[in-house]
This record gives structure tokens, C-alpha cells and sequence, in this order.
């Protein structure tokens, strides 16, 4: 659907009323270093072409959230400043919620809005669609309550939409919302946390990022607590298992945040996890960490705790510390002055590492996501892997640009057989952060 077309259905949706401002919001495409935002170290990702848009006019005393997709998505109505919980809502609801709250602690929000939902980010498939979704409420919240981007802090803007993106459930580093705000066109940017740095990475020219589904959803929120969550919880009591065996009387958040306490490299750090016990250690047997103190800030810690038997921290934080490696090897690489071919198949090896650790270490890539990458390598990419979360969703492969039309017609001969669909694979390019436009 086109803008006009968006204005059009809008109209028609809320009798006749005109909508006065459109919201766009980018997803994006994380090209290394999975999993290590919520342990404090730098990931590389791009921001999308494709979008959420979110079109809304400020009217009547309540906020009314309507989704172009009306089949998929009920219309849902919330109080202005909304106090009471919800339970019974619909995902996507609660990410315009999360957007919302961070937008209005901006000003006064006691106004009534009607807005119309769309957007061409593909839905659990590590896109990340619900940051689009929530970055794009909280610049809806922002204007609604008299502020642009410009009049705020917008390192804290972000922080802010993290943290209630949190509440939703995904206990989620930064990335995903940092990237929708701060993406910049033509170029990837390299994040580092704690405090937020950006820096911009040119990647090699001639080559394309060709983004493409293996067609099972990466539904995080209704896995929390055997995926995404207990990935953290992992992490977490690796941490706490190295802080008791060097007595350091700690009690670090972020694998980062031990590392810089004890100035050490990520090198070392990779020696230090050898105080883990290594393979699947017994719930039962790490009672004395006393868990619900240790995760108490963690969302969904509990189910975590009621849903699992066992946990690795060792291969996590093995997967966590080489990965942060190879982001940084990845940007060197790209900063260097080899040719572009040479940078390719630098590159490509480090994103088949990754994908490697993220299947093997990480446990977070499926099976259709094996049979994808494979062949994406078999049909001429320097170098496949999984994007986002895992579990299901996107790949990411690295391709010669005068290959691409050939590589994208063998994937739809061999993956979706000969069924060709833009929404599977395409090529995008590093795009712009979230705008807001007044209609
Ligand atoms: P997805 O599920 O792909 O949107 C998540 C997290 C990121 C990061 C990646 C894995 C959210 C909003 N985002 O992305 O912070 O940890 O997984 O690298 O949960
Ligand atoms: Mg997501």
C-alpha cells in the first residue's frame, strides 16, 4: 500500500477524519554479532528500507489503534496515559503501548489519538519488526506531547523506548531501537554501548546484503521463556559463577561490564569462561546463587525458571565473547584498505563463523535456517548466516552484486520452490533512522 492509499484508508476507517502526521520507522538487518547487545558489547547492523508507517491525528478522548492488516490485527482501543494493566491484548498492541509510555514522558499527554498501522517489515522474522513498531509509537507519543526529536536528548529518547520495550517481555539489549533512530543511509553502523557510541562502517562496494526468510516464524514473545530470556538468564549466571570462583564480590549486568572491572581483553575474557562448568548444568544444583535475587530485573525470569531443567552457561558466554571478536575484526575489516573483493571474503568467513557459533554455541538457529544458509553458500555467497534473534526468521548472506540476480533465482528454484515473493528475499539498502512528516 502506498502513502496516498494509507491516507485514503485512514480516512475511511475514522469517518471521514484527515490523519495529520505519518511516522516511519525503519527495521533492520543486523550483519554481525548476535546476541551480545544485552551483554554490553558492539553489533553492526543496517537500518531497512522497509518500514512500519504509522499514520494518526490527535481526537477524541481515547487512543484507538487500528492495523491496516484488520484481519490479523483487532482493533483495540487504550485510556489516554494508560494506568491499568492488560492483559488479554494482542502483541502488536503492546509495542504501540511500550512506544507510547517512553514518547509521553516527554510532555503532557492527555489527548486523544486515532491511528492506522502498516508497514512492510516482515512479522517474527528477526527484522525486527516490533522495534519498528515501538520506535514509531514512541515519535507518535513525542508529538502528540508538543516535542520533536530535535528538542530531546535523543541517547536518553532511546534508552527510554528500550526500557519499555523491556516491559513488554524480551529481556533485549539496545540494538533493535538504537539502529531504527539512529540508522543512516548508505552506510552500517558499528553500536557500542554503555555509553551509546556510533560509528559509521562503509561496507565494500560491489557487493549486497541479501536478506532471505526461511520461512518459520521467530515468535519471541511467546517463547520467552526457552528462547530469548533464558539466553539472558544463561549469560547472567555464567557471569555470577565467574564473580564467585575470582571473589570478586560483584554483581555485573553484562559480560562488558566485568571485563572493563577488570581491564582485561576479550581474549582473556574467553579464558576466564573456562571457571564455567562446561555443558548443561542442573537448575537445582545453582539454588545456592539464590536465581530470583540474581534475575529479579530480568522480565519472565520465573518462567524461565519453571520451564527449563538445566542451563549452559559456559557455551553462551563462549558464543558472547568470540562473537564480540569478530564484530570488531568485521569493522577493521571494512576500515582497511584491501581491495573490496579481499574485504568480501573476509567478511563472508566471519559471518560463517557466526552463524556456526550462533548454531552450535548459541543453540538460537533452526533447521530451515541450516538448510538456508547452506545453500546460500552452495549458490555463491561469500558468507550466510542468521540475522536478529534466530529460532526461525531471516538469513543474511553476502553476495557479489553481479551475482545477485542469479544467487536470489536459485534460492526461489531450490528453497521456495519457483515460487518467487519479494517479502522472501530481496536485496536493501542501509537506509534512514525514524522520521516523523506532518501531512
Ligand atoms: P529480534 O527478535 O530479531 O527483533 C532480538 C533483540 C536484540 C538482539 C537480537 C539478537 C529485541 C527487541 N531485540 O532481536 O536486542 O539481542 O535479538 O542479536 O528483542
Ligand atoms: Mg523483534
Amino acid at each position: 500500500m502506498n502513502i496516498q492509499q494509507l491516507i485514503d484508508l485512514f480516512t475511511q476507517r475514522y469517518n471521514g477524519l484527515q490523519p495529520q502526521f505519518l511516522v516511519k520507522a525503519p527495521g533492520r538487518v543486523n550483519l554481525i554479532g548476535e546476541h551480545i547487545d544485552y551483554m554490553g558489547y558492539g553489533v553492526l547492523p543496517f537500518a531497512l528500507e522497509q518500514s512500519c508507517f504509522m499514520l494518526f491525528a490527535i481526537d477524541g478522548n481515547d487512543i484507538q489503534i487500528q492495523h491496516a492488516d484488520d484481519q490479523q490485527f483487532k482493533q483495540f482501543n487504550l485510556s489516554v496515559n494508560p494506568k491499568e494493566q492488560y492483559n488479554e491484548i494482542q502483541n502488536y498492541v503492546k509495542y504501540v503501548l511500550a512506544g507510547y509510555r517512553a514518547g509521553i514522558q516527554y510532555g503532557n499527554a492527555n489527548q486523544g489519538i486515532k491511528m492506522l498501522i502498516s508497514g512492510n517489515v516482515p512479522f517474527s522474522s528477526g527484522l525486527s519488526s516490533s522495534s519498528s513498531l515501538v520506535v514509531a509509537s514512541s515519535l507518535m507519543s513525542l508529538q502528540v506531547s508538543g516535542k520533536t526529536q530535535q528538542d530531546i536528548d535523543r541517547q536518553q529518547f532511546v534508552d527510554q523506548i528500550i526500557k519499555f520495550e523491556r516491559e513488554a517481555g524480551t529481556a533485549c539489549g539496545g540494538m533493535d531501537q538504537t539502529i531504527s533512530v539512529f540508522g543512516q543511509e548508505g552506510s552500517a553502523l558499528y553500536i557500542e554501548f554503555d555509553p551509546l557510541r556510533l560509528t559509521q562502517v562503509n561496507l565494500p562496494k560491489g557487493y549486497s546484503f541479501i536478506i532471505a526468510n526461511s520461512l518459520t516464524e521467530s515468535t519471541k514473545l511467546e517463547t520467552l521463556g526457552k528462547h530469548y530470556n533464558k539466553r539472558v538468564v544463561e549469560c547472567r549466571i555464567g557471569i555470577k559463577l565467574i564473580e564467585l570462583t575470582l571473589n570478586l564480590g560483584t554483581n555485573f549486568k553484562t559480560m562488558k561490564q566485568l571485563q572493563d572491572y577488570l581491564q582485561l581483553s576479550l581474549e582473556s575474557m574467553e579464558e576466564l569462561c573456562k571457571f564455567i562448568p562446561k555443558g548443561e548444568i542442573d537448575l537445582e544444583q545453582l539454588e545456592y546463587l539464590h536465581l530470583p535475587v540474581l534475575l529479579a530485573d530480568i522480565p519472565y525470569f520465573e518462567l524461565v525458571l519453571n520451564q527449563n531443567k538445566s542451563v549452559n552457561p559456559y557455551n553462551r558466554l563462549v558464543h558472547v565473547v568470540k562473537e564480540a571478536q569478530r564484530v570488531i575484526k568485521f569493522k577493521n575489516i571494512c576500515d582497511s584498505k584491501i581491495s573490496d573483493d579481499a574485504k568480501a571474503i573476509l567478511l563472508g568467513q566471519l559471518m560463517n563463523q557466526s552463524q556456526k557459533s550462533c548454531k552450535d554455541l548459541y543453540e538460537c538457529s533452526s533447521e530451515n535456517i541450516d538448510t538456508l544458509t547452506s545453500l546460500c553458500i552452495k549458490n555463491g555467497a561469500l558468507g550466510s548466516r542468521l540475522t536478529g534473534a534466530g529460532w526461525g526468521g531471516c538469513t543474511v548472506s553476502l553476495v557479489k552484486e553481479a551475482d545477485a540476480k542469479n544467487f536470489k533465482n536459485k534460492i526461489i528454484e531450490f528453497f521456495y520452490n519457483h515460487i518467487e515473493n519479494q517479502d522472501h528475499i530481496f536485496s536493501t539498502q542501509p537506509s534512514q533512522g525514524a522520521s516523523i512528516i506532518k501531512l
